[in-house]
């Protein structure tokens, strides 16, 4: 029977960078779900009958939130309802099912990279029939309609076993269980030489890569263990847990240090890679060659033709405004063109359906390509891997010829987590303040070149996006750039990203914050970040 439950408003549910995104407690409010579900329906036109995908990454609350999605979404009319067996769906699985499936939309309960766990965070993110994560405008007017909703419509039907996979009937609509690796382990044996990367495996290549007790787990053995014959063991941590085994699931140098500790080491494995919670970033590190995610996009596209699925070449190039500009170098040379946008992939899903672009990335450790509608942390460490069986190189040759050829650009990007919004709030409006006065003035050997806050202008909707973050721009080509996060769930995040060109190829051994000192020095005294945060130094370098 169908329910009209009438409810109050939610202060806050506002979507960020990707989806909204709270401590797990503020989830499980009564109502709290239910109106931000109920809100985006609202905001949906002509989904009677059609299908929607429901699927997270197995964190904390996850079941209890697909149990509520599966009987708003009957209720609301949907026809059929597609689960993760086990609720299980990791981010770029959910929007390739999306695609296949012909769905109208699909939900992701996702708190990608945040901790789980009762104390720790929850998200829900709704994504478009395109696969991907729905543009600003639509989730502008879900976040108008959660300040408004009265009530919602649920049915008061029994929970669905989603440890079983199949059919079954839930007020008019249809559930149906399906595994959640099959689709993408077919999507990926499509772009990519797997008899090559069998063969690599073959010849002794070591692999370790990290699942982080998150949602890629089940993905990984599949894909790397069982279809490409990697020696078993080559997946760590590979059971998703609902608190991520008590670890943070963010795949970079400080989380995921053990990795980076094991690729420099003697004897350490050829390859090294992880992903985060959702599944959707990436971590390469060769044997002794960590790659940094914007040198790995620039990597990415300038290799991609050696991978069956890119053979044609690609389109262009679509990076956000963070990330590196080592990229922008490799579409020059391809003669392509090059994107960049705001922060958050919903940006690029204009310029993939357009077919503008076939390969994007940012520098927060997501690339993918225009086989689905979101990065993909997987796909990343397969075109690697296919990349480095069809070169017969290691990763450290590889990025060493590509600099080589392209320059290097130096890149480090500091996180100053959890600080005060106040603080934070008054650190920018007094860089915006100083935007103007920038221009010529000089630091020793660095002059500015120019500064603005990045604004983006969609070439396909001709949408607006303003206030993106704040660009300092070098004479010589270096950056700095400054902007809070959209996925923080308590205070402020401010992260400040810094980039160096550097053309000499006999200057390309030097360490990263070495290289970068003058800049880092540079870019903490023209935020007053100590002033502003009270804080010296950035909770983590990246
Ligand atoms: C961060 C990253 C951004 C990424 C987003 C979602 O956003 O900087 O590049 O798209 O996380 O990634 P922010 O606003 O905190 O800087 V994930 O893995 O959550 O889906
Ligand atoms: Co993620």
């Amino acid at each position: 029977m169908i329910l009209t439950i009438a409810t109050t408003p939610f202060e806050g549910q506002k979507p960020g960078t990707s989806g909204l995104r709270k401590r797990v407690p503020v989830f499980q409010q009564r109502h709290y779900v239910e109106n931000f579900v109920q809100s985006i329906f609202d905001c949906l036109e002509g989904f009677a009958g059609t299908t929607l995908v429901v699927g997270g990454d197995g964190r904390y609350f996850n079941r209890e939130a697909i149990q509520t999605v599966i009987r708003l979404a009957a209720a609301n009319g949907f026809g059929r309802i597609l689960v993760g067996r086990g609720g299980i769906l990791s981010t770029p699985a959910a929007s390739n099912v999306i695609r296949v499936r012909k769905a109208y939309g699909g939900i992701i309960l996702s708190a990608s990279h945040n901790p789980g766990g009762p104390d720790g965070d929850f998200g829900i993110k709704y994504n478009v029939g395109n696969g991907g994560p729905a543009p600003e405008k639509v989730t502008e007017a879900v976040f108008a309609r959660t300040k408004a909703i009265t009530e919602y419509r649920t049915l008061d039907s029994a929970d669905v076993d989603l440890d079983r996979p199949g059919e079954i009937g839930v007020g008019d609509a249809i559930v149906e269980v399906i595994d959640p690796v099959d689709d993408y382990a077919a999507l990926m044996q499509r772009l990519f030489d797997f008899d090559r990367i069998r063969g690599l495996f073959a010849s002794g290549f070591r692999m370790k890569f990290d699942a982080m007790s998150a949602v890629t787990g089940p993905y990984a053995r599949q894909i790397l263990e069982r279809m490409l014959g990697a020696p078993h063991g080559t997946v760590m941590n590979f059971t998703p847990e609902p608190d991520f085994g008590g670890h943070h699931p963010d795949p970079n140098l400080v989380h995921a240090r053990h990795l980076y500790d094991l690729a420099m080491s003697i004897d350490g494995p050829d390859f090294c890679a992880a992903s985060d919670g959702d599944g959707d970033r990436n971590l390469i590190i060769g044997n002794h060659a960590f790659v940094t995610p914007s040198d790995s996009l620039a990597m990415l596209a300038a290799n991609a033709h050696l991978a069956p699925g890119y053979a044609k070449g690609i389109a262009g190039i679509a990076r956000s405004m963070p990330t590196s500009r080592a990229a922008d170098r490799v579409a020059e040379k391809m003669g392509i063109s090059l994107y960049e946008t705001p922060t958050g992939w919903k940006f690029f899903g204009n310029l993939l359906d357009a077919g503008l672009v076939t390969i994007c990335g940012e520098e927060s450790a997501g690339t993918g390509s225009d086989h689905v509608r979101e990065k993909d942390g997987l796909w990343a460490v397969l075109l690697w891997l296919d990349i480095v069986a069809a070169r017969r190189q290691s990763v450290a040759a590889i990025q060493r010829e590509h600099w080589a050829a392209y320059g290097r650009n130096y890149y480090s990007r500091h996180d100053f987590e959890e600080v005060e919004t106040d603080g934070a709030n008054a650190l920018m409006a007094h860089l915006r303040d100083g935007l103007v006065g920038l221009k010529g003035k000089r630091f020793g050997a660095l002059e500015i070149a120019g500064a603005d806050d990045f604004a983006y202008h969609d070439p396909i909707d001709g949408s607006d996006s303003a206030n993106q973050g704040i660009r300092v721009l070098f004479e010589d080509g270096s950056r700095i750039v400054y902007r809070l996060s959209g996925t923080g769930t308590s205070g402020a995040t401010l992260r400040v990203y810094i980039e160096r060109f550097e053309p000499d190829a006999a200057a390309h051994g030097l360490e990263t914050q070495a290289a970068l000192a003058d800049l880092i020095a540079l870019g903490h005294a023209l935020a007053r970040i100590e002033h502003f945060t009270g804080r010296r130094d950035p909770s983590v370098i990246t």
